[in-house]
């Protein structure tokens, strides 16, 4: 079975302990290739070779440093297919989402940063005649990236391109849950001719090389995704140190669908919002908020919907619904679900695993889940339970839809269906979220600011946003008379 290597310095080497961590397919339960067990040992290595590059990629040319990234763009296209099906495999995801959402993102962010890079400036400030002020923008050094498991490849790449466009060097560690497709990025950056020691790529648990890039103190910025917990963790480590932080936390966004929207787009969107990817991206719209006059029809369509989606094998074509991304998170979904009955949540639809047959028996399968009868209040309201589980609940003004949305200890994302302009805006303006879609979900222009307010995070990713959060200005004042 494949042992992953780590990529430090330009080449694929083994951890130096020589220890491995197994690595479970999620649609069958078994361990189909090896993780390294990095250590803080190997974290020195890659931050060496990320010091020891810094001072020539940084100066390196933009154009020379797009011609790269483009290269790598181009080369994550040619090899769609095969990493599509590396992150199916590894996440557990439909192969169908990963070839048409995750590995062509991960191209995009390539794409982006590197034609982006091409036309970032910074200003000057006049004094009349006095003084004349220019600000310049450089690159900050070692910077460490740190991302999750739910989309693997789409997520690591989104914090790498912005990192190296802007004359970066990077450490960076995947989820040791899905590290698959980060190894195979490895492979193409040196086929692209990367010089050696741009990125590092340290492969291992949060606690151990996690810790080690956070701590680190050649590493003056963290950019990080993933769980509320491990971001107020990263800060505790990162805050004495002054480093500079991006947290893309968790959320636990509502969805608010008045009367007057298009009905059946609104449906087809919201099964999206619900449950793709397993309802793990943290996007989701989780809490569906409707009004009472047409709560009993959204609710039958909704059901009748959800309970068609097939909960499949991820390579079958038929699957909506792949398997979550690991036995520990299965549990936990599956106790969210308990605790909504104890809450007083009445199932509709779901609310258990479903234990498929043949190869795939021990694979980790919950059945999209709607639950509705909960307070806004209740734990399973407010807490992220990241799975294949929303709950419904109808309201009757705006105030109340508002009250009930803004309730929560995150900010993420909100989701709205109405078709009138004047509530739309009026509404947008006072929910607590970074990011809006009204009458659609994840639509994503790539130069928009990218995050959350409250427990879902600090800073912005996205445009020039991450340009700007991995360059430090200087303001430079000259005298003129
Ligand atoms: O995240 P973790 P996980 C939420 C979701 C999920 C929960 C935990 O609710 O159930 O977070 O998911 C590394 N120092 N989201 O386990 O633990 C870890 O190895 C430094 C929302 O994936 O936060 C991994 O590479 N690093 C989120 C990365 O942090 C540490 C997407 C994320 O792991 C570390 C995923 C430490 N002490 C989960 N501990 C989103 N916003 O999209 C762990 N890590």
């Amino acid at each position: 079975m494949l042992k992953i290597k780590n990529y430090i310095n330009g080449e694929l080497i083994e951890p130096s302990k020589k220890q491995y961590i197994d690595n479970y397919n999620p649609a069958t339960g078994k361990v189909y290739s090896f993780i390294p067990d990095s250590d803080e040992s190997d974290v020195e290595l890659a931050v060496a070779a990320a010091s020891a590059a810094f001072h020539s990629w940084s100066n390196t040319p933009k154009d020379e440093r797009s011609r790269i990234m483009l290269k790598i763009s181009e080369l994550i296209e040619k090899n769609l297919e095969r990493l599509a099906v590396a992150e199916s495999v590894d996440n557990g995801k439909p192969v169908s989402l990963a070839r048409m959402v995750d590995i062509p993102r991960a191209a995009s962010n390539f794409h982006f940063y590197a034609t982006g890079i091409l036309h970032y400036a910074a200003e000057s400030h006049s004094m009349e005649d006095t003084a004349i002020n220019y600000t310049l923008r450089s690159p900050v050094g070692v910077a460490g990236c740190i991302s999750p498991w739910n989309l693997p490849l789409y997520l690591f790449t989104w914090k790498i391109a912005p990192a190296i466009a802007s004359g970066n060097c990077v450490v960076a560690k995947p989820s040791e849950v899905t590290p698959m497709t980060a190894y195979l990025l490895s492979e193409l950056c040196i086929e692209a001719g990367l010089p050696k020691g741009v990125l590092n790529i340290v492969h291992g648990y949060g606690h151990k090389v996690g810790s080690a890039i956070t701590a680190h103190p050649k590493i003056p910025l963290i950019s990080f995704t993933g769980g509320t917990k491990t971001g107020a963790e990263i800060a505790r480590v990162a805050a004495p140190m002054f480093k500079k932080l991006s947290l893309e936390l968790g959320g636990k966004n509502p969805n608010i669908i008045f009367a007057d929207c298009d009905f059946e787009k609104m449906i087809k969107t919201t099964i999206n919002s619900s449950f793709a990817n397993q309802g793990q991206i943290c996007l989701c719209g989780s809490r569906i908020l409707v009004e009472r006059s047409i709560y009993d029809k959204f609710k039958k369509e909704f059901v009748a919907s959800v309970n068609k989606m097939k909960v499949g094998d991820p390579a079958d074509a038929a699957s909506r619904v792949g398997a979550v991304v690991s036995k520990p998170h299965m549990e936990k979904v599956l106790s969210y679900i308990e605790l909504a009955k104890e809450e007083g949540g009445t199932v509709l639809c779901g609310g258990h695993q479903i234990k498929l047959e043949g190869e795939f028996s021990e694979g980790y399968y919950i059945a999209p889940t709607v639950i509705e009868g909960l307070t806004a209040d209740c734990r399973t309201n407010q807490e992220e339970i990241f799975g294949p589980v929303v709950t419904i609940m109808p309201f009757d003004t705006e105030e109340e839809a508002l009250k009930h949305a803004n309730s929560t200890q995150y900010g993420l994302a909100s989701i709205l269906w109405t078709e009138n302009l004047t509530r739309a805006h009026r509404i947008a303006n006072q929910l607590h979220a970074g990011i809006i879609w009204i009458n659609c979900w994840l639509l994503r222009d790539l130069r928009t600011p990218f995050g959350g307010v409250k427990s879902s995070g600090v800073g912005r990713e996205g445009g020039f946003e991450a340009l700007n959060f991995f360059t430090e200005p200087k303001n430079v004042c000259i005298k003129i008379k």
